[in-house]
């Protein structure tokens, strides 16, 4: 299941009720926040929203189109995102094929990854309409400010598209954009992530570095840039795996890099890497702003867009807002890339009150002493999960999902001097709690039953348990009991 573009995906929406069309005159300066807020923070996400009358601008904006569990779903094609999740766990599966028939029965496997590889097209709907040199304005895209200490407003749901200098490698990250004139932004890439290593490289060079902005296309593309695949694995090629259909690439006009065809806006320009202004503050997902820091300014050579676009948007604030279903999409899909690193984890839930980094709660199979501690350090080494300021490791009949049953075996299990381990680290850049800027503390809590080895000198207690056969002869005699 794929979509052309984002008008496709607006109009299954519509057609699904799952859409609100707003066609009272709004202000693109908190008010849609506000609204948009109460919206994201009603029972299970509330209903997409496209403001359709933006005050000072011609274009209807988009937002919360991936904020319930079933629309991100929707645009990924899924009823449920272990059925993505399946499908990579079958491609990551490193069983090399012994014997001919098995490697027969692989082939057409990976026939089909190599045909999900972008396609070059010559046709481009994103360039329908193109704003150079004077026409450059972005105080006509509706471009939000969000919250009121921001210190300007932002582009939220834009794919960044980068090249490395040297090995031409692509990267799309999602990082938030501040709009600074009508034809300056600064960036926002994250010293851990993929878009500040291509800066580096560039910043290397002593070259200017060619970056282009895109809002729209596939909403598969949107998530591909949020999702945490190491560096150097092409978000694109991942995005035509998640639609099972490559991604239609076509060149910019004004800098050297390809982006969908089918995308509503395109933001082109150069980045000289070494040309740092204020970024910032940002009313984050976090819940606190986060503050300013130095960051490439972005001087926009060209803006290109369809005859009639739709722009994307979100926003972030106090949890939970519509990048949690973004996030519970990666905890599902990529779970068996964890597994496949992590053997003996059965399952894990970063809980939205922990804004993804704060909390990660994880079952795992426990075989040995310290086993526990053994998943941790595991974690804190893998990819974004070396964030996880609190990781809370529980037996596997643990259900990671229901916190209150986590708590317990927290309070239960753990003495906090023996079973509690600290370790000095990078941190998210966005956590203020942290005594540096990306580096801090983080703590680990084994919730499981300790066994010998673990420091224990007294016999662990057996969990309270009824039999099956006592229960289900309740169940039978239940009535006969008159209690209902
Ligand atoms: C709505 C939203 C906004 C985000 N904003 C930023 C940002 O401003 N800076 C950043 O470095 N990461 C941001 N992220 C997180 C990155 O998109 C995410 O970590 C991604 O995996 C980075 O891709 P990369 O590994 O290619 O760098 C944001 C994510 C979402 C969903
Ligand atoms: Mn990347």
């Amino acid at each position: 299941m794929s979509y052309l573009n984002l008008g496709e995906f607006v109009q299954q929406l519509d057609a699904a009720h799952d859409l609100v069309r707003i066609t009272a005159q709004v202000d693109r300066e908190l008010e849609i926040t506000e609204i948009a807020d109460r919206v994201m923070k009603s029972p299970g996400g509330g209903k997409a929203l496209l403001f359709e009358n933006v005050k000072g601008t011609q274009l209807p904006l988009l937002i919360n189109a991936l904020g319930s569990e079933q629309r991100m779903g929707r645009a990924l094609g899924v009823q449920s995102f272990d059925e993505i999740a399946q499908r990579l766990a079958a491609l990551l599966k490193p069983a090399i094929p012994t014997g001919l028939m098995n490697k027969v029965r692989r082939i057409p496997q990976l026939v089909q990854l190599a045909s999900f590889a972008p396609k070059l097209v010559k046709k481009a709907p994103c360039q329908q309409i193109a704003w150079q040199n004077d026409q450059i304005d972005l105080d006509r895209l509706p471009i939000l400010k969000c919250w009121p200490l921001d210190g300007g407003r932002y582009l939220t749901l834009a794919g960044v598209y980068t090249k490395h200098p040297q090995t031409n490698e692509r990267n799309v990250g999602m990082y938030r954009v501040q709009q600074l004139s009508t034809r300056t932004c600064a960036m926002h890439w994250q010293i851990h992530h993929d878009g500040a290593a291509h800066a580096r490289a560039w910043a290397a060079t002593g070259q200017k570095m060619p970056i282009a902005l895109v809002l729209g296309g596939d909403p598969a593309l949107a998530y591909a840039a949020s999702a945490p695949l190491p560096p150097g694995m092409d978000e694109i090629l991942f995005a035509g795996f998640l639609r099972n259909k490559a991604v239609e690439l076509a060149p910019c006009l004004t800098v050297p890099l390809e982006v969908p065809a089918e995308a509503e806006i395109v933001i082109e320009g150069y980045a000289d890497p070494t040309d740092l202004v204020e970024e910032g503050p940002f009313g984050d997902h976090t819940g606190y702003y986060s503050m300013p820091e130095m960051y490439p300014r972005l001087e926009v050579t060209a803006i290109t867009m369809r005859a009639q676009p739709i722009y994307p948007a979100t926003i972030v604030g106090l949890p939970p807002m519509e990048d949690y279903y973004m996030g519970l999409a990666t905890e599902r899909i990529f779970l068996p890339a964890v597994q496949m690193f992590i053997p003996e984890v059965v399952d894990y839930h970063l809980p939205p009150a922990g804004v993804f980094h704060n909390f990660c709660f994880v079952s795992i199979r426990k075989e040995y002493p310290y086993h526990a501690r053994k998943v941790m350090h595991a974690i804190w080494g893998l990819g974004q999960l070396m964030f996880s300021k609190f990781i809370i490791v529980l037996d596997q009949h643990v259900n990671v999902h229901d916190t209150d049953e986590v708590l317990f075996h927290i309070g239960a299990n753990v003495d906090p001097r023996r079973d509690t381990c600290l370790v000095d680290g990078p941190v998210d850049a966005l956590d203020h709690a942290a005594p540096h800027l990306c580096a801090g503390s983080k703590m680990g809590i084994d919730a499981t039953a300790k066994i010998p080895g673990e420091g224990i000198s007294r016999p662990w207690p057996p969990k309270i348990q009824m039999p099956d056969h006592i229960k289900s002869l309740v169940d039978q005699r239940w009535p006969e009991y008159g209690i209902d």
